[in-house]
């Protein structure tokens, strides 16, 4: 860059988390107090898995500080009709005026007590951008924490659309919220549906890169060939939904297909349930006098508790034995002489019909390629290899599978991630170098390591924070409006977890009526939104867009202009990305491939003075908490840990004085020393100042602890799998509770509870909800609808910037509707033909992007737009599902998650633009 005389230039480190990628480093180059361009930062290059390279999204930060279009004061609506048509007035007011009238709408909301008539805290809120907006909120936490009642379950985009099943069953088998392969070491990889180049970040494609070149095998399997699958050793088509059923054709061909000493013989026998006996009713064989499941020893001939030292226990096999057996709701039967097969063996015969002939016919993918895929998958996992991570020797299995977003989400969610993991138990690969990982705990405790969440549960397995579903403890009545504690045992109760239940209950039944056995749906006196866009970026975002316009007071954080906030009361306007100051934990092991082999603290601070009349969250949560009485339990929360950190632990004390109102500097100065202290172990206790000096600091994270095997062998502890004796016992309970209470309509999702996951025509789900529910015949709607990740973009968050549609403009399929070639060639469609696209509750048009690479029965539009206020993204004219995809009980698992598909119909209505 040229440089001017006399022009002050700085470079300044600061850190961005524009997407759950992150966050990573950046360095901001500062002219005379103007930020002019974001540079890699390169002295983070030694611990950032990337190198210090930085993200696409993270140029666009410039023009977001100085976007033309920003709010920078606060705006109340004067026209108090609500609707896309009707323009809110907004009217400039102070900052005082503003957080009055916020702290006297919520002091009024608790007047009339925390909780409304129908049992829901009265002040709710929708943040987005997955767990990104926590990042940026400063000490907000702290305020709703101190606050107390709120109700986080309005959904938006992130939760239910979003790894939603895998969230649980990842994080309930292998403490995987998220799971990733061990890229690093992993030799042979599938993945179904995950585009990581575009979705995974620096981290991911630096790493993806290093390994294919090394030699990793990648298959992409999916409908359409993302850029991932572009890049990828193979591209196999599947047809939408039925990854399933080609999971389970590949765990028949190791089970049937090929010798059983092929197999982890060891890790089966010893760190599974696979050796478990299954009793008549399908729950354990239980020893009579300690209640522990049995297995076979081989050994002594005998049937023995699990845990007897020195068996040997058979995996195949079924024997006539006694003991007890313990159903559902305190069912108990007494056995003698009973026919018990393995859980293994169970596995075996359940898996028998599945062959790859079978799941052809299913997935429209030739039975030799499901074949050959299982046995390259079985050949490259290295069974019975060791491998020496920081001096100590674990398991080396370099095979792993990768779950994309709508592949681990809503129907046939928990069979593909069942049967992912069952894979990799069968090899051995689970949570061992090379192989499949889950990288960040979110329903448990400890998110800082998430060996620290692994504690002996029941039945030799790890425990789990299941939501009661016994007759004395089920909570009958739903405490938030996504009901996921009544409805859904595997959701826990962390208030990591925000979006846990189906966070579309609220939007359905304020719209369609109420839920039989459940109280009223109710709006919240005072909704919170920030980041988060659910009238675009949610299901069926017409009826999302009606509802919201009927809450009674919306404080919307605002940026710009946007569909949501433009039903907002209020629009409060925060220092963004580069003015604002937060201390964020970073590396470690985190959303998708963010594992590091460091872990510590970074600073994001603001590089220019802010736009005047934003400010920073840290003094809008103090002002809110001054505002409504609870500055003290405010500065408790703080103290307590939660910005992430707490400040007084047995080993130090940076606790702020809780009488007293703190400023931001000084909040964070505390946290940072909090921070110095727990990364050097005591040796520091530098504040702010270090932070603002060096941006962050970390300290070694041993590479041993992004396994879990070492743990659970040192508990001697087993993975959960196969057999789902727990859920099938939770299932039944839950199903009792409900029907106590009248309650039918969750039926089909109680179905879900069972203990070895059959194919059931998934995709037929749709269909036959479809048919059911808009009297229509699947067959005038032919295609499968789909979306896909673009790099440029972080969901809808960034799509005003113009930078970042600059870029995405040159890369191939932004900008319209992607489809077949064939098939276009038999519509009468040809590139950049204007297209509807029809689904049964609407119609929408964009342009024809004409490619080979997409199935004949599917279309595709990235990202997520359809703006029709968000200035800039308004423009783009390009189309969006989100009109498209009904929000229907049926097409919801029992996780309370969904996908974003739907059925569509294409026709053409005009050339070119
Ligand atoms: N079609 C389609 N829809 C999807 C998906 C898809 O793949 N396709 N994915 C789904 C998934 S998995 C997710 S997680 C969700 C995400 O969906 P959401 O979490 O709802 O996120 P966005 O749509 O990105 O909304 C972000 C909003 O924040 C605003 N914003 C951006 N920066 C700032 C800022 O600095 N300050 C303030 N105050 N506001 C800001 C933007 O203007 C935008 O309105 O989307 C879901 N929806
Ligand atoms: N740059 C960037 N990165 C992001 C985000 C972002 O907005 N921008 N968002 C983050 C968030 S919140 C999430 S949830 C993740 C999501 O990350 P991913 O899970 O990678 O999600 P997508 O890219 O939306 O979808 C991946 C692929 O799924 C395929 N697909 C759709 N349906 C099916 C199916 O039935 N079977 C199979 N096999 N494939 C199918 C599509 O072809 C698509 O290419 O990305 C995260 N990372
Ligand atoms: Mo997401």
């Amino acid at each position: 860059m040229r440089s001017r005389p006399n022009v002050q230039v700085r470079t300044l480190p600061t850190t961005c988390y524009q997407c759950n990628a992150g966050p990573e480093m950046l360095n901001v180059r500062v002219e005379d107090g103007v930020a002019t361009e974001v540079r890699p930062h390169f002295e983070s290059a030694e611990v950032h898995p990337g190198g210090g390279k930085v993200c696409v999204k993270a140029y666009g930060l410039i023009q977001k500080v100085y976007h033309p279009n920003r709010v920078k004061t606060p705006m109340v609506r004067t026209n108090p009709k609500k609707g896309r048509h009707e323009e809110p007035g907004w009217r400039e007011i102070s900052w005082e005026e503003a957080l009055d009238m916020v702290a006297e709408k919520m002091n009024a909301a608790a007047a009339k007590g925390a909780l409304d008539t129908s049992g829901y805290p009265r002040v709710a809120t929708t943040f987005g951008g997955g767990p990104t907006s926590k990042f940026y909120l400063g000490t907000m936490p702290a305020f709703f924490a101190a606050w107390g009642a709120t109700d986080v379950s309005m959904g938006s985009g992130p939760g239910v659309k979003c790894a939603h099943s895998e969230h649980m069953y990842g994080e309930f088998w292998h403490r995987g919220f998220t799971v990733a392969p061990d890229t690093p070491l992993c030799n042979y990889l599938l993945s179904f549906g995950h585009n990581m180049d575009a979705s995974g970040g620096v981290c991911s494609v630096k790493r993806h890169a290093d390994a294919r070149t090394r030699g990793m095998i990648r298959v992409q399997i999916e409908p359409h060939l993302s850029v991932t699958g572009a890049s990828s050793s193979e591209w196999v088509p599947i047809k939408p939904k039925t990854d399933p059923a080609f999971m389970f054709a590949m765990i028949h061909v190791l089970l049937h297909e090929s010798s059983r000493d092929r197999l982890d013989l060891p890790f089966l026998k010893e760190r599974t349930g696979s050796p478990y006996l299954i009793a008549p009713n399908g729950f354990y064989l239980r020893d009579p006098a300690t209640d522990k499941p049995l297995v076979w020893d081989r050994a002594h001939a005998a049937a023995v508790p699990h845990d007897t030292p020195g068996i040997d226990p058979a995996l195949d096999g079924e024997f006539t034995l006694d003991g007890v057996e313990f159903g559902a709701d305190g069912e108990r039967w007494v056995h003698q002489g009973a026919v018990c097969r393995t859980a293994f063996q169970s596995l075996v015969d359940h898996v028998k019909t599945y062959t790859p002939e079978w799941a052809a016919a299913i997935c429209d993918v030739p039975a030799a390629s499901i074949r050959k895929i299982a046995l390259d998958y079985l050949a490259h996992a290295r069974i019975g290899e060791m491998i020496e991570i920081d001096g100590k020797p674990l398991p080396f299995r370099p095979v792993a599978i990768f779950l994309g977003k709508t592949v681990n989400n809503g129907w046939g969610g928990y069979e593909s991630c069942w049967g992912r993991t069952v894979l990799a138990c069968l090899v051995g690969a689970l949570e061992v170098p090379g192989g499949t990982l889950g990288t960040s705990v979110q329903i448990n405790e400890h998110p800082k390591n998430r060996n620290l969440s692994v504690h002996p549960g029941p039945d030799g397995f790890m425990d789990y924070p299941l939501n009661p579903t016994d007759k004395e403890n089920w909570i009958s009545s739903p405490t938030k409006r996504d009901a996921a504690r009544t409805l859904v045992p595997l959701a826990g109760n962390s208030p990591r977890f925000m979006g846990s239940g189906p966070g579309h209950l609220s939007w359905m039944t304020l719209d369609q009526g109420d839920l039989q056995g459940f109280p009223p749906m109710t709006l919240p006196d005072v909704w919170f939104v920030y980041r988060a866009n659910p009238v675009i970026s949610f299901w069926q975002v017409g009826k999302v867009e009606e509802v919201a316009a009927r809450f009674p007071f919306t404080v919307c954080f605002a940026f710009t202009d946007d569909e949501t906030n433009h039903m907002a009361d209020l629009l409060l306007p925060e220092c963004t990305d580069l003015e604002s100051m937060q201390l964020l934990p970073i590396g470690g092991t985190k959303y998708i491939e963010a594992f590091w082999a460091h872990r510590g603290y970074s600073l994001r601070r603001p590089v220019v003075e802010p736009a005047s009349g934003v400010r920073d969250f840290t003094w809008i949560a103090t002002e809110l908490a001054k505002r409504t009485g609870v500055l003290k339990g405010y500065n408790t929360a703080i103290n307590n840990g939660l910005t992430g950190i707490p400040l007084r632990t047995k080993e130090y004390n940076f606790a702020l004085d809780e009488s007293a109102e703190h400023s931001k500097e000084e909040i964070w100065d505390h946290v940072c020393r909090a921070a110095s202290f727990e990364v050097t172990a005591g040796a520091a206790s530098d504040g702010l100042d270090y932070y603002l000096e060096h941006g962050l600091r970390v300290s070694e994270y041993p590479r041993t602890n992004w396994y879990l095997y070492p743990t659970m062998v040192a508990k001697g502890l087993r993975f959960e799998l196969p057999y789902q004796e727990r859920l099938m016992r939770i299932g039944i309970e839950l199903g009792n509770r409900l029907h106590e209470k009248g309650i039918a309509w969750w039926d089909k999702q109680l179905a879900e509870y069972s203990a070895l996951p059959a194919w059931h025509d998934i995709p037929g789900i749709w269909e036959k909800a479809y048919e059911s529910s808009f009297d229509i015949a699947i067959a005038d709607y032919p295609f499968w609808l789909l979306t896909s990740r673009s790099m440029q973009y972080a969901w809808g968050a960034n799509s005003g910037i113009q930078l970042i549609k600059e870029v995405a403009d040159n890369v191939a399929g932004h900008g319209g509707v992607i489809l077949n070639a064939r098939t276009a060639r038999q519509l009468g469609i040809e590139d950049g033909d204007l297209i509807e696209i029809r689904s049964p509750i609407g119609a929408t048009q964009g342009h024809a992007v004409v490619r080979q690479g997409i199935r004949p029965d599917t279309v595709l539009m990235i990202g997520q737009f359809g703006h029709w206020k968000t200035p800039v993204a308004k423009d783009f004219k390009v189309p969006s599902m989100n009109s498209l995809v009904p929000m229907l009980m049926e097409t919801t698992d029992n996780t309370g998650s969904g996908a974003d598909l739907v059925r569509v119909s294409v026709r053409r209505v005009g050339g070119p633009a």
